[in-house]
């Protein structure tokens, strides 16, 4: 994509309610602009990193065996009556009346939805377990919106629900999500803190909250050191979650059954959130299956949601600087920024166009900064968005016959030959 052609309305004035650096940074880069109170336009580049986060999740859905489907954003109650919910949630649901005056609402979450789908069409234990999925937007009239996309009222989740004939598949469905939540995060170079959670109004006994560390994080963790280094090709559920971990106001110093040695305190935010709430929702909404015996029996569930919107923000809270954004590799709307410091000057321009030209071809995202302003403003805008490899190419530097390379993730910056050039960029984007 050339810069020029692009759309990035970066702005250097912040709103005053932009409290928390990655709703500023979110703005100042031109990725989102508020349309209404914790609601979002996604801009082309804010859009283009929510789309990669949301292919990592979806990868790790399928490998781990959950089929992807699509349910509507708007919902009708009747389900939700059934299961007790539509007066529980209270002022958090948004309720719409259709024209003939039935009532809808937009759903908050998709349990109600997802069960009927699944009594509809599956009678018999022989057809478990089930796993279905969607990443759809979500709509809570949260009381106080805050903090960018970080809590907004329309939100993008994935979100997935698990079908078992017993308690015993039920949670082994349960730590295959738990693995896969682990995997994903690793994957956008988190680093994952699963805790035991409290399960709310989505019900049930067991659930575990993955939060991701960043030092401006919301929460207090206190946890065993061994969640910091993780392996993602030998992940055991049970063993993780086995380590101490746990927020500042469920932590008691005097009772923490690890070494003080052991133990890390950090920020973090939570992205993910999984639940086992057994036979809750299929007994009110008639999920049975016949088992082996013919005897009918209510189906055990459980769901899986990880915030892939929040996700955005809880990235750059976890990735930034004072110059801007650092992407991870894995989520960087584009990998390699080509930054031609002179478009007047024709070896500089048949260099850049050159360079981009053989990295598009080896399909890496990339920026060709080739507008027409300062300098400054172009060194600035490609830091502020975060491009983790820039090539920056000037006049002066082709006469010595070098072209600089700057590593946004290593803060390093280096003269190297032009020859050498696509070898050392190929390297670090590892292609
Ligand atoms: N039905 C269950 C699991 S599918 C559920 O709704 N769980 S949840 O309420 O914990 O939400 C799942 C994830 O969505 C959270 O971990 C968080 O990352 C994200 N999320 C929840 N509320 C918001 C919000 N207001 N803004 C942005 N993300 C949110």
């Amino acid at each position: 994509m050339k810069y020029s052609e692009f759309f990035i309305p970066t702005v250097k004035d912040i709103p005053s309610d932009a409290e928390i650096i990655s709703h500023k940074l979110m703005i100042k880069a031109g990725m989102i602009k508020q349309s209404s109170a914790g609601i979002y336009s996604w801009l082309p580049l804010g859009f283009k990193v929510l789309k990669n986060i949301e292919q990592i999740v979806r990868e790790e859905q399928n490998n781990a065996g959950a089929n992807e489907m699509l349910m509507p954003t708007i919902q009708s109650s009747d389900l939700w009556v059934k299961s007790g919910r539509y007066d529980d949630y209270g002022k958090e649901m948004l309720r719409i009346k259709d024209r003939s005056g039935r009532e809808m609402l937009y759903g908050p979450t998709n349990e109600e939805l997802i069960t009927d789908i699944f009594q509809t069409y599956i009678t018999s234990y022989k057809e478990l377990p089930k796993n279905l999925y969607h990443i759809q937007w979500k709509f809570r009239d949260e009381v106080r919106p805050r903090f960018g996309v970080m809590r907004g009222r329309e939100f993008l989740m994935k979100d997935n629900y698990s079908f078992d004939l017993n308690e015993e598949t039920a949670k082994i469905s349960y730590n295959k999500m738990f693995k896969a939540y682990i995997k994903t995060f690793l994957r956008m170079g988190l680093t994952p803190i699963s805790l035991r959670a409290e399960t709310g109004p989505i019900g049930g006994n067991l659930s575990h909250e993955f939060q991701i560390l960043a030092n401006t994080g919301e929460s207090t963790l206190y946890y065993d050191k061994e969640l910091e280094s993780l392996d993602p090709e030998s992940l055991d559920p049970e063993k993780l979650q086995s380590y101490y971990a746990a927020v500042d106001d469920e932590h008691d110093e005097d009772k923490c059954p690890i070494k003080k040695e052991d133990l890390k305190i950090s920020k973090g935010i939570e992205v993910g959130h999984i639940f086992y709430f057994g036979t809750k929702y299929s007994q009110k909404l008639k999920a049975y299956v016949q088992d082996k015996n013919g005897k009918r029996i209510a189906v055990h569930m459980g769901s899986y949601g990880i915030g892939v919107s929040r996700l955005v923000g809880a990235l750059i809270e976890a990735n930034h600087d004072e110059k801007g954004i650092k992407w991870p590799m894995s989520v960087a709307p584009f990998k390699l920024s080509i930054i031609n410091l002179m478009p007047d000057d024709q070896n500089c321009t048949t260099m850049a166009s050159d360079y981009y030209s053989n990295f598009m071809a080896g399909n890496i995202d990339t920026l060709y900064d080739d507008r027409e302003c300062s300098i400054g403003k172009k060194l600035s805008d490609n830091d502020l968005i975060g491009t983790p490899i820039q090539i920056i190419i000037g006049k002066r530097d082709i006469s010595a016959g070098v072209v600089e390379i700057k590593d946004r993730l290593l803060d390093t910056s280096e003269k190297i030959q032009i020859d050498d050039v696509k070898k050392v960029v190929s390297k670090k984007l590892n292609f």
